[in-house]
């Protein structure tokens, strides 16, 4: 099977199971509703769910059901961090993926409830999950936590708290680094990790795909930045965000590109002891190589999945 056809197996796949959670949605307020149904679809490129299926049913061979619930939460929890980071009060982005930011459309109070309501769903669906498989409770409340732990202040949301307080004054780095790894890195490193935890993975098999996960999320956050530094019309666009400290700032285009380059080359070789098994992770890792090439800035268009 070519990788764009796996890629976008795994995609619709997704897509149909979101669909049938986001059907429950009647019950919800009308805005509420349409807020979240206008950011989590058509979506991105669903990175997240698919990195994890990538690893449960591509690498495991585990039941595509049992770990449907856990990819959609991903990408609820991705969805909620986007449309709450474009708001006015963090990055104040207008467009995203193409289209007017979430706020622009629904207004400020309705975009922050349809994260906050994201956020919710995503635990409600794996704990939903979690209950049918009685038998495996250990490893659903071990995925879960480390997703709670991921996405919560030791990662993602501390990682902005970081981005927001401290890129501005201390250009140092570390605290780059710091921003890279929690901001963006540790929730792609976790849909790696959740979904080798969920199937029993052993503690050398769990121990490289983190690390791969955590190199190709760092590597993923400097093609951002790249796209970003890239488009002179982001920096009309993105307003006061492109003037902060990113990686192209410090270490200029070329160096950028040679170090995420660099860091996708030490991921991929932890994907060695999976052998040919592991030959879709291969392929979304190049993939994500190759985007420093593409895109239009601010996140749009970056795919051609
Ligand atoms: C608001 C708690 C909170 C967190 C926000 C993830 C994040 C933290 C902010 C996003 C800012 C940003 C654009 C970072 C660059 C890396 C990144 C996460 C890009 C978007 O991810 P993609 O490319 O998005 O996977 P798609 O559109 O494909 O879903």
């Amino acid at each position: 099977m070519s990788f764009n056809t796996e890629y976008s197996s795994y995609r619709s796949q997704i897509d149909a199971a979101l669909k049938v959670i986001l059907g429950q949605a009647s019950q919800y307020p009308e805005t509420l509703r349409m807020s979240i149904e206008y950011s989590l679809f058509p979506g991105g490129k669903r990175l997240r769910p698919v990195l994890f299926m990538a690893v449960f049913d591509g690498l495991f061979g585990k039941e595509k059901k049992e770990g449907l619930a856990f990819a959609c939460a991903l990408e609820m929890i991705h969805t909620y961090s986007l449309i709450h980071d474009d708001l006015p009060a963090m990055d104040n982005d207008d467009y995203r993926r193409g289209k007017l930011a979430n706020h622009k459309v629904f207004g400020d109070a309705a975009a922050i409830l349809a994260g906050d309501a994201l956020l919710n769903l995503a635990y409600e669906i794996m704990l939903e999950n979690t209950l049918m498989y009685p038998d495996d409770l250990s490893s659903h409340v071990k995925a879960m936590k480390l997703i709670s732990y991921a996405s919560g202040a030791r990662g993602m949301v501390g990682g902005q708290m970081a981005d927001i307080e401290l890129q501005w004054k201390a250009s140092t780095e570390d605290t780059l680094n710091l921003i890279y790894r929690n901001k963006t890195a540790a929730l792609i490193e976790v849909s790696l990790t959740a979904a080798a935890t969920l199937a029993k993975a052993n503690e050398n098999e769990l121990r490289a795909l983190g690390s791969f996960g955590g190199l190709t999320g760092f590597a993923f956050q400097i093609i951002d930045d790249i796209l970003d530094f890239k488009s002179d019309d982001v920096n009309l666009e993105c307003g006061q965000k492109c003037g902060k400290l990113t990686y192209p700032v410090v270490h200029g285009l070329e160096g950028s590109k040679n170090r995420a380059q660099a860091l996708f080359d030490k991921a991929l070789v932890e994907l060695d002891i999976f052998g040919e098994r592991a030959l879709f992770l291969r392929q979304i890792a190049h993939f994500l190589a190759g985007q420093s090439e593409q895109g239009d800035g601010c996140g749009y268009n970056k795919t051609s999945i």
